[in-house]
């Protein structure tokens, strides 16, 4: 590779420097003293005691600001008066209400290019942005704009491009319901439906088996449910670090006489057991032990270990007949267990045991364990969903549980568990690029627009018009499109083929620096921060994994006055994009009640919003499901017969998942630690079974390169040392994104379409 070609790259991924690896003191159980610890350390550092106690009181409160961690819901009643929060939720807040920011004069000093030397976690050392800038064409630098030029700029690109279909309008997962409701109006009244999201690369394989099996693509289960049942299947999930919280409700549930297991191919500390930093004999050190099955599982070994499971159930109802299935609810409730089970008999118990890499013997024992109960929650997250067949896979979880008539009743039912806080409410208020027909017809039908009904392109979809210079606009509200999507350099490629990229953002991150031919940095209030309107204290509400829409209500000070609140960066957006519009948008801006009043006529299920959302724990959303319900065609769950398949591997090559740290939010960095799994101060490791390590004649802490040819493109990650680790055997592990360069595009799932992030072929080399 040349060294010209070999510095564009690094700018798009950051330094591949290592930062000086300590390895050791995995810890054996997850939060405790040391959770409350780093806290504390992240809140205070960030905004100092008096700001960082305001934050701290309100976080999860009724009436107080819904942490922009993860989507895991608050309890509905009694809630902890000092910490109803986590460590990731404290640390969360930390990096957005810091008091840090970055001026004019940060960006007068930094160039463009300076700025791509720095990695992800020194870019978001540098502060909230606070002001709009702008990046003229040919230019090194971000100089300020003022808003009304910002628009004019954004108006007059999009209006000049040929088709609507040109432009691309990305979301994260942390915009609100009222932001994510007025941004889909303007882009439909814009005249496209490229509406991509980051759940096209989470949970979209999620809501495409549970649309089709079950007829809502949302999961059934309330917080409550896990109180009260007898089994919770973790798959694919580490909520240690990623809902933290969740362990509380595994605590509660364990103390209540459930079972857990947990199946994932690695130990996750935070499913072997907890301290409850709520708890005083937590804080001393006491742990519960949480997972009391836990299957190593083969990276994508799923399917086969739930058909595995399904199988022996079977097995076990015939010897103890009606007492292990749940024939009544299947013969009511369900359509296809017949060829389901004739599919599972046909089944090779020795292929799928082969396949999932568990030991016949601990599977056999899981089904003892299991056979008689009946209110069983199955619960997954990344593990589960980013893999080609994911779609089959999350559908065979549905089957097991309608096998079980373990769903539509309480203590029972599907747990996805969600990512960024308001994923699930975006998706709700339209973020779609297959919007259903009638919130179409309504907008039509209160607004008068001629919403457009061919479907737009998802983010994969996105990223190749970009590359093909079919779309030519790009647009994030939220998020880092650059670093979040697969195969780095090829996205790049496509963003610096656009005319005009632009991020409505909080903090610098890499999208901001590998840009369209111009671009645009739009600063806004972020969760935490103050929003008045006319003197009135605004608020924004969301939807968390459980489908409970609840407000959220900024509390600090901002940063800066330049910063505009997403709402009003659309509807002055929206102006200026439209002027002919007939839509009032300044009147949404006046009070944010109009926005839910207008959610209301268009979205199902958000009758008397405004009314709801203000009380303190809000409401939830209907789910036919929950209430066993099916909104499929015909009424009925459907069983579905899928088979498994098994990826090959060629030898010297290996299966990546690229996963999370305990100190990162997506593609924000907090810092350099993975404190449970024992890997301290660098991020470039790869985690590798000792074995295979040994026969590629690899030491302990060598220095290897990752690559692949997947669609004859040369994809390479530099610099990552080898560690031995508990993993099995031809699997490895890497963190997401700096190994993101190896995700082919053109690697996704079937069905949904989210890039396989979790199971990538890659070859290794001693570097
Ligand atoms: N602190 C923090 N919280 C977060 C986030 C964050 O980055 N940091 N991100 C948020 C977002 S957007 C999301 S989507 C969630 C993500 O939450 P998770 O899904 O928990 O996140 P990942 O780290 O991607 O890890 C998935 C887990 O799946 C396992 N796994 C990988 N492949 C397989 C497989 O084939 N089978 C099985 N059974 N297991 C597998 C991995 O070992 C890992 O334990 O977290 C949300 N919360
Ligand atoms: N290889 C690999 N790739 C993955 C994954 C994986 O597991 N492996 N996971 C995928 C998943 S599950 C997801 S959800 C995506 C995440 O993809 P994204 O949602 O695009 O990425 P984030 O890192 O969460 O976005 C962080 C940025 O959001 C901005 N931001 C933060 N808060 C706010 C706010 O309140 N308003 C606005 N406007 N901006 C804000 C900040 O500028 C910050 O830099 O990544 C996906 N990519
Ligand atoms: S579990 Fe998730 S939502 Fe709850 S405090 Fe932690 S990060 Fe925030
Ligand atoms: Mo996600």
């Amino acid at each position: 590779m040349s060294d010209k070609v070999r510095d564009k790259w690094a700018e798009e991924i950051g330094p591949e420097e290592f930062t000086g690896l300590r390895t050791g003191g995995e810890s054996g159980s997850a939060a405790g003293l040391p959770a409350v610890i780093m806290s504390v350390k992240h809140v205070f550092g960030a905004m100092g005691l008096s700001r960082g106690m305001k934050a701290l009181f309100n976080l999860n409160q009724k009436g107080g600001i819904d942490c922009p961690g993860c989507a895991w819901p608050d309890p509905d009643g009694k809630r902890s008066p000092i910490a109803e929060y986590c460590e990731n939720g404290a640390k969360a807040i930390a990096e957005e209400s810091t008091t840090k920011k970055a001026g004019p004069d940060f960006f007068a000093k930094n160039s463009v290019s300076e700025l791509s030397q720095l990695s992800d976690y020194e870019l978001g050392k540098s502060g909230r942005i606070a002001q709009p800038m702008f990046l003229e064409e040919g230019e090194e630098h971000y100089k300020e704009i003022s808003w009304d030029d910002a628009f004019k700029e954004i108006g007059e690109e999009l209006n000049g491009l040929e088709s609507p279909d040109e432009a691309i309008f990305y979301t994260s997962g942390r915009t609100s319901n009222e932001a994510a409701f007025l941004y889909q109006l303007m882009v439909r009244e814009y005249g496209t439906n490229n509406m991509p999201d980051c759940s096209n690369m989470c949970h979209e394989s999620t809501g495409v088996a549970l649309s089709e099996t079950l007829g809502i693509g949302k999961g059934s289960v309330k917080l409550e449910d896990f109180y009260e049942t007898e089994v919770i299947l973790i798959m694919g999930q580490n909520p240690g670090t990623n809902h933290p919280r969740m362990l509380t409700a595994l605590q509660k549930a364990k103390r209540n006489g459930a079972i857990i297991i947990s199946v994932n191919p690695l130990f996750e500390t935070g499913l072997k057991a907890f301290k409850n930093p709520q708890e005083i004999k937590g804080l001393l050190g006491m742990s519960t032990d949480l997972t009391d099955h836990y299957l190593q599982v083969r990276i994508n070994g799923d399917m086969a270990l739930l058909q595995a499971i399904a199988k022996l159930l079977l097995e076990e109802e015939n010897a103890n007949p009606g007492k292990v299935l749940d024939h009544e609810f299947m013969a009511e409730n369900t359509e296809g267990a017949e060829a389901y089970i004739q599919h599972l008999q046909n089944l090779s118990l020795d292929t799928l045991v082969e396949n999932c890499g568990i030991p016949i013997e601990q599977i056999r024992e899981v089904v003892k364990a299991i056979r008689f109960k009946n209110k069983m929650i199955i619960c997954w997250a990344m593990g589960l969903t980013q893999h080609k067949n994911s779609v089959d896979t999350i559908k065979e979880i549905v089957n097991l549980l309608l096998l079980k008539g373990s769903i539509g009743k309480a203590g029972a039912g599907t747990c996805p568990v969600r990512g960024h806080s308001n994923v699930q409410g975006d998706r709700t208020m339209g973020i779609y690029e297959k919007p259903p027909k009638n919130l179409l017809d309504n907008l039509e039908r209160v607004f008068g627009i001629s919403p457009p009904r061919e479907y737009g392109y998802d983010t994969v979809d996105s990223i190749k018009a970009m590359h093909r210079g079919k779309a030519k606009f790009f647009m994030g509200m939220g998020g880092n499109f650059l670093s979040a999507t697969p195969d780095t350099h090829y996205t790049a490629e496509a963003l610096r083929k656009c005319n005009m990229t632009v991020h409505v953002s909080t903090k610098l991150n890499r999208s901001h620096l590998i840009h369209g031919k111009r671009a645009l940095i739009l600063p806004t209030l972020g969760r935490s921060d103050e929003d008045f309107k006319n003197g009135q204290r605004q608020f924004v509400s969301v939807e968390n994994s459980t489908g409970v829409v609840h407000s959220s209500h900024g509390k600090l000070k901002p940063v800066s006055e330049k910063l505009l609140s997403e709402p009003e960066i659309i509807c002055r957006m929206a102006r200026a994009v439209l002027p002919g519009s007939k839509i009032h948008w300044e009147k949404f801006v006046l009070n944010y009640d109009y926005i839910r009043d207008a959610i209301e006529k268009c979205v199902p299920g958000f009758d008397d919003y405004n009314r709801r959302v203000r009380r303190g724990r809000g409401f939830y959303l209907p789910n036919g499901a929950r209430q066993g319900d099916f909104e499929t065609d015909n009424g009925k769950a459907k069983f579905t017969v899928s088979d498994i398949s098994p990826i090959p591997l060629d030898e010297g090559e290996f299966l990546m998942m690229t996963i999370r740290s305990h100190d990162q939010y997506n593609t924000t960095i907090y810092g350099l630690n993975d404190r449970y799994r024992g890997i301290r101060n660098e991020r470039r490791v790869v985690l590798m079974h000792r074995e295979d390590m040994e026969e590629m004649g690899i030491e302990n802490k060598a220095v290897v390169d990752l690559y692949n040819n997947h669609g004859g493109r040369a994809r390479v990650a530099h610099n990552f040392i080898a560690l031995a680790y508990d993993i099995p055997r031809r699997m490895v592990a890497t963190y997401f994104p700096e190994a993101n360069v190896l995700v082919p595009v053109k690697s996704t799932a079937e069905y949904s379409n989210t890039p396989t992030s979790k199971s990538v072929v890659i070859s290794i080399r001693k570097n």
